[in-house]
């Protein structure tokens, strides 16, 4: 067991006090950091009590500590699991061997890129959940974006620490750039599409932390079984942390679907004008929703096929999630994978690709099946509800803007369709302005304890075992 000093501004595992180049690189950052959550994050909550939880070690049993808050003072700590045991190289052509706990030269360009990409994603969700507080259906749901808010704040401190311990100047230089790029800035965008995408409604909220949320699942795992040990088990401890948010997304749609579901009960019709007349949100449009968000959080998988993919597999750079559990063949010289890709005749044909090649379609593979557990979840409760709608996952090949199948038309069964009909069938396939508009007349602010808005059916239970009605966010 690592031992961990949490009394300090800084808790952390990675025994900061005794290392000052560390220690100076930080405190360098850190005012830049808070400078940054002021701008760009939660801030016009800075002076209210949140009752949050705040990480302090790694102890399964005990890693963290329940208790309110303000914002500005969150304690955003490092900490990296405890270190496996003479762990070896799980994957590709370094397999068996033991595993690094400094970057190799040669392999240094290829990790920075993938650290720097991870840790951009974290503030950019962030900026844009900036304004989202002023609109919460209610205390326990403004608790919990606070929540999301404040975690991804420390694992862009996790990303920062690995480029200020392990990359020297350069690693400097990069933690500088991931609070200067920003979500939806015209000259300095965020790294990866979905992240400069508004999230302005709770219902676009929920959908982020479904779908996005759960990529960040899936490349966290690929990344915890690095070879560069310090990466892989800081990923580690991350995951623990990123559950909750998948849970707040799953939660907050299964919630949204048993509040219309009463409201169709009520008013005994499945009419979505006479839906929206209630106040909530009818299934068509939830469906779209989720079509925008799952093919946008499919992107953030990269190119069906991809020499860096290839690279990081072969290096023992990036693996597979749960590779040593899920996987026989760790080394993948000379196998293959099958691919859908256009057929040029405005079909689609399969193809097949070396296995390495074609890593980040196994990762999407998985990924897709693991949104499916959510769908199967709220379909049962609208078939217990009596009615006949089932929420749907579009097709992968559908509105794709990176890959094979980017830029090309296609329809929510992935058939590719001329431009025309597909830009005459969009409004029924993605949130229309009107769909939008409904939306945001529901984003009305409750922060009377226990209460609700009218679009969204309470949690089962309170956070941390507290009651519903707790009052989570004492407002300033
Ligand atoms: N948008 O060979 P390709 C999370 C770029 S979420 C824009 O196809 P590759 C979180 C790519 O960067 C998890 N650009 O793919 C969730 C490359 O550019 P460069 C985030 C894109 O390289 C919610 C070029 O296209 N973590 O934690 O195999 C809240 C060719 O790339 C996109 C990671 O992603 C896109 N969608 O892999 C908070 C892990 N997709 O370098 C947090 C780290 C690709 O040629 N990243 N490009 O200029 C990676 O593992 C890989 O970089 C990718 C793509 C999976 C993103």
């Amino acid at each position: 067991m690592s031992t961990i000093d949490y009394s300090e501004k800084i808790p952390n595992n990675v025994d900061l006090a005794n290392d000052r180049t560390l220690q100076r690189a930080l405190e360098h950052w850190q005012p830049r950091f808070l400078e940054w959550w002021k701008e760009l994050g939660p801030n016009d909550f800075a002076n209210s009590d949140v009752y949050l939880r705040t990480a302090v070690g790694v102890d399964a049993q005990g890693w963290a500590h329940y208790g309110t808050v303000k914002m500005p003072d969150y304690r955003w700590g490092i900490f990296l699991a405890d270190p496996i045991a003479d762990r070896t190289i799980g994957f590709g052509d370094s397999y068996g061997q033991p595993v690094w706990q400094q970057v190799p030269g040669e392999f240094r360009s290829q990790f920075r890129r993938l650290i720097v990409t991870q840790g951009d994603t974290e503030p950019a969700s962030v900026e844009q959940q900036h304004k989202l507080g002023h609109s919460c259906p209610s205390l326990y749901d403004l608790r919990n974006l606070f929540q999301i808010n404040v975690e991804e704040g420390r694992h862009l401190w996790a990303m920062v620490y690995i480029l200020h311990a392990y990359f020297g100047r350069d690693g400097r230089e990069e933690a500088e750039e991931l609070l200067a790029r920003h979500s939806g800035d015209v000259d300095k965008p965020r790294i990866l599409g979905t992240f400069n995408e508004p999230i302005e409604d709770w219902l676009s909220f929920f959908c982020f932390c479904y779908f996005t949320d759960r990529d960040g699942k899936f490349q966290l795992k690929s990344l915890a079984e690095s070879s560069f040990d310090p990466l892989a088990r800081t990923c580690r401890f991350m995951l623990t942390e990123e559950a909750h948010h998948m849970f707040v997304g799953e939660t907050g749609l299964g919630r949204i679907v048993r509040r219309t579901l009463e409201v169709m009960k009520e008013i005994g019709s499945d009419d979505p004008e006479a839906i929206r007349r209630q106040g909530a949100v009818d299934l068509p449009l939830l469906q779209r929703y989720l079509n925008f968000w799952f093919s946008s959080s499919l992107d953030l998988f990269g190119s069906e096929v991809s020499s860096n993919a290839a690279t990081t597999f072969a290096n023992g750079i990036k693996g597979r999630p749960d590779e040593t559990t899920q996987y026989q063949d760790h080394v993948c010289a000379d196998s293959s994978f099958e691919i859908e890709v256009p057929d040029g005749k405005g079909g689609v044909m399969k193809d097949k690709s070396p296995m390495r090649n074609a890593m980040n379609e196994v990762l999407r593979d998985a990924y897709i099946r693991d949104c499916e557990i959510g769908l199967k979840r709220w379909n049962m409760q609208i078939k217990r509800g009596g009615y006949k709608f089932e929420l749907k996952l579009p097709s992968s090949r559908f509105r794709r803007a990176i890959g094979a199948w980017a830029n090309i038309p296609t329809d929510l069964d992935g058939r590719p369709i001329d431009r025309e009909e597909h830009d005459r069938r969009i409004p029924g396939w993605l949130p229309s302005a009107s769909d939008r508009g409904h939306v945001k007349s529901l984003m009305r602010r409750v922060v009377e304890p226990g209460k609700m808005a009218a679009w969204i059916a309470p949690p089962e239970r309170g956070v941390n075992n507290l009651p519903v009605d707790y009052e989570y966010v004492r407002l300033a």
